[in-house]
Order: C-alpha cells, then structure tokens, then sequence
C-alpha cells in the first residue's frame, strides 16, 4: 500500500520592502487555503518568507537591520497563520529571519519552522551554508550579506518523525551541497524541504549566472535522487527591489524527475501526491547505503574544509 502525503509548494513573488508582516502574511495565508483546496497536508514556503531579501542591502543601524527579525513565533502577526493552519488541518514550513535571545546574547540566524496540523512547531532549522559576503562590496549591483546578518546554524541537519514519515529541512544555499542531503539521508530521510531565493546573477560571471535555473534543478534532483528522497524547493521569486530572482520551484521525486514546477514568478502553488514509500525502491538498490557506503574512504569530507591540491 502506498504511503501517500500531500504536499503543496507554495511560490512566492516578490516582497516590497514596503509590503508590512501583515500584508506578506495575508498572501501566505491566501497560498495556504489554495494549499488546502487543492488537498494538500502540508505547504512549504519560501526562505525568509516574511520580509524581503533584506541581505541585498548593507545597513549598519541595528535597529533597522532588526526590524526584519522575528523575536517570536508565533508573535503578534504570525499566530494567525497557526491558528488557520489548525483550523484547515494542514501543516507548513516556514522561513525567516530569527532573533534569539535565549543565551544571553543577541543570536540572528536564517531560519525555517515545520508546524504540524495541530499547529505545533516539530521542528526548527538554522541555514549552516551562509553564502555571499561579510563585509559591503559596493561595486555590486546587490549585496549578499547573509554572512554579516547571520550566524551558521547550531542545530545541525535533524529529521522529524511527523507527518507519517521522516522529514528535514534545509535553506536556500544549503540545497547546492550534497552534504546537506546526505546527512538527512543517513538518519532515512523521505522529504526535505527548502525555501530559497536567488538572485540571478550572484557569481559574476555571466556563463555561469545564465545557468542559475539548471543549476537549480540539477542540485535538488541530483540530492533527491543520490539519498531517495522526495525534495521540495519553494522559491521567492520575480523583480524584488530591482533584484530578479529565479523560480523555478518544485516537487521532486525520488527518482530524481521533477513531477511539478511553477511557471510564474508570481505566487502560485504546485502540489503533488507524494508517496512516502517510493524512495525504497532506491534505498534498497542502488542507494542502499548499508550494504554500498564505503565511509572509512570518506575521511577527508569531516577532516578537511577547503580543497588542497597534492603538491606540484
Ligand atoms: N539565499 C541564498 O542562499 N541564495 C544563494 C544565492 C547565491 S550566493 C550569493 C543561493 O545559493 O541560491
């Protein structure tokens, strides 16, 4: 029998920076019930889904860079999507940006919440790959300071049982490394969910910025396919302040085959019958890591961060 979970992606367009959490949560509210009429437990949205990409511009007022943290959550504009989420009977996956204040010390991390269909929170992921830059760089169009706002996450690459299944979460940059994926599918993942936005044109280089949609597709697929797992990636997307990024988002099988993709830059939802048993036909062949991993050939993944070349 299959195990099947219904799960919606829930694109978003852009985010004015004017646009208040009250605004930006009535649209995820609105993608939440569309969600919910087209059958689906559980919808993911986007990284950083509350606010604009505020990591394409260098602030130095604290006051001003805080004004897109959350200190709480639920808080004051969020609980009403718990509450829908409850009366629906659908659960989510939610990115923003966290305030914590709970060691003493102000921590800011980039940060995405699984809430169940009781509305309680299973889990919570702090983004560990923060790409981009620390310090401003004026001679970009946008900045990508997500290593000046943020900390790598603390919390490691856990997966939940919920949902009846097993379930992880990553963020955005953290889609394009295979480390990401594996870690998940060493604990028996069966759907990772991830929110991004991505700016076109982030590298410099145009080769490599007009292949930014395959590259998109070709991590997730590769992750999903290489750890059997379902993958679902839910941009922010379309000109946001001048800044055109990609969308692209989709439900990713097990095989590796995209079973839906948005075809706006708009909000739009996508969603998929997602068996949650499809992934063993691959995990018990050719991915099965037990009988075919070799790890005491891995050594240099944990030892070593940066490549070093043999000597000349
Ligand atoms: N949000 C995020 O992680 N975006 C990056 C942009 C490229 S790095 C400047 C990404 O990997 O999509």
């Amino acid at each position: 029998m299959a195990r099947i979970l219904n799960i919606a992606s829930a694109q978003m367009g852009p985010i004015a920076r004017s646009e208040t959490r009250k605004d930006v949560v009535q649209r995820l509210l609105a993608l939440m019930r569309q969600a919910k009429a087209r059958g689906s437990d559980l919808v993911v949205f986007p990284e950083l889904a509350l606010t604009t990409f505020f990591p394409r511009w260098f602030m130095t007022d604290q006051e001003e860079i805080d004004s897109f943290f959350e200190r709480a959550m639920p808080g004051e504009d969020t609980a009403i999507l718990f509450e829908t989420a409850v009366r629906l009977g659908i659960g989510f996956y939610l990115g923003y940006a966290e305030l914590d204040l709970s060691e003493g010390r102000a921590r800011r991390f980039n940060t995405a919440i699984l809430v169940d269909k009781t509305g309680v929170i299973v889990g919570k992921y702090r983004k560990i790959h923060l790409p981009g830059h620390a310090e401003h760089e004026p001679k970009r169009a946008f900045q990508h300071l997500e290593k000046r706002y943020f900390e790598p996450g603390d919390l490691g690459f856990p997966v939940w049982r919920t949902f009846g299944g097993i379930f992880g979460m990553c963020i955005c940059n953290d889609r394009r490394w295979p480390e990401t994926y594996r870690v998940m599918g060493l604990q028996g993942v069966e759907v990772v969910m991830l929110g991004y936005n991505t700016p076109v044109g982030h590298t410099g280089y145009p080769d490599v910025d007009g292949l930014s949609h395959f590259h998109n597709h070709l991590s997730m697929q590769a992750g999903a396919y290489q750890n059997s797992t379902w993958v679902i990636g839910t941009a922010k997307c379309g000109i946001e302040e001048g800044s055109l990024m990609i969308g692209q988002s989709a439900i990713i099988a097990p095989s590796g085959e995209i079973v839906a993709t948005s075809l706006t830059l708009e909000d739009e939802v996508i969603a998929a019958a997602c068996d949650l048993d499809f992934g063993r036909r691959y995990s018990e062949t050719i991915f099965n890591f037990a009988r075919h991993r070799e790890p005491s050939n891995y050594g240099l993944i944990v030892e070593r961060k940066g490549a070093i070349p043999p000597p000349a």
